[in-house]
């Protein structure tokens, strides 16, 4: 019975996992209640106001726009820390992921002011991170309403599955660190459209419907060019219950820095940094 409910409450099909297994990336539709939207909007112009140490603004000086993005805003802010504990995202994570529970991994905010030319190169998530596994994904949630030309998130579809690891490559100049990781370039995917074999997917989305995404699959944005509002999405990021810590060289250790995680190479994801926020009933 408490099976019965959570579905109905989170509304993920039989469809939405097939796609999620097959295309590495789904969009789901307005399982966010308008509050959440609400208090995303308040805490990210918080955010705004006062950045977190790990914020960046990508566009540069003279440039138009601002491609603004913040990181772990969750320790900071107790309306993030709420959204990751306390959304229905924990639980949609680990329903598209087929995992008997998920934890949180952390937060980060992309917004792309009109006018922004600045894209979001092509890229993989999981080269930049320390963890090993196939239950590990990210639910980008539209903060507010997305088009293509407004800067909509587009995927590869299935390059979750090609046994493929790609340089990271990070939009702005820091990109030094991954020299010598021996990965090869990630391609510029907008060039290859039509190529037979590539299949690519992005949404219009509004505010309240989010994508999940496996940490394998090649993604990238434009610029925000349809000049009427500033494209804002949260990404929330989760380990489900393959997730092992591995600290390669150059990937995001540093947030837990002086202290560390604790964890040992390989071991399974858990302990403070990574609290389990859902599981599966029964
Ligand atoms: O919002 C964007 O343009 C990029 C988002 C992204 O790369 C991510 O959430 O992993």
């Amino acid at each position: 019975m408490a099976e019965t409910i959570a579905r109905e409450r989170v509304r993920i099909s039989e469809r939405d996992i097939e796609d999620y297994r097959r295309d590495g990336v789904v969009c789901l539709r307005g399982l966010f209640a308008r509050d959440w939207i609400e208090r995303l909007r308040a805490a990210l112009a918080r955010n705004m106001q006062k950045p977190g140490p790990w914020h960046r603004s990508i566009t540069k000086p003279g440039q138009p726009g601002n491609f603004y993005y913040d990181s772990m805003m969750s320790r900071f802010d107790p309306e993030f820390r709420a959204f990751a504990h306390e959304s229905p995202a924990a639980e949609i994570a680990g329903r598209l992921m087929e995992a008997r529970a998920t934890r949180f991994y952390y937060d980060q905010l992309f917004v792309k002011e009109p006018g922004t030319l600045d894209p979001m190169p092509w890229h993989q998530d999981l080269p930049y991170w320390p963890f090993q596994g196939k239950q590990i994904c990210s639910i980008w949630l539209a903060i507010e309403d997305v088009t293509a030309q407004g800067s909509g998130v587009e995927f590869v579809a299935g390059s979750h599955a090609w046994g493929k690891w790609y340089l990271p490559q990070l939009p702005y100049d820091d990109n030094r660190k991954y020299e010598g990781l021996g990965l090869e370039p990630c391609p510029d995917f907008g060039k290859r459209k039509g190529e037979p074999g590539l299949r690519f997917l992005t949404w219009d989305m509004q505010a309240g419907d989010c994508l999940v995404f496996s940490a394998l699959t090649v993604h990238g944005s434009g610029g925000n060019t349809a000049m009427t509002h500033r494209r804002a999405a949260l990404s929330t990021r989760w380990l489900g219950d393959d997730a092992t810590w591995d600290p390669r060289p150059a990937t995001n250790t540093y947030y837990y820095e002086p202290e560390g995680t604790g964890l040992a190479p390989g071991a399974k994801a858990g302990g403070r940094h990574f609290p389990e926020v859902w599981r599966r009933p029964g």
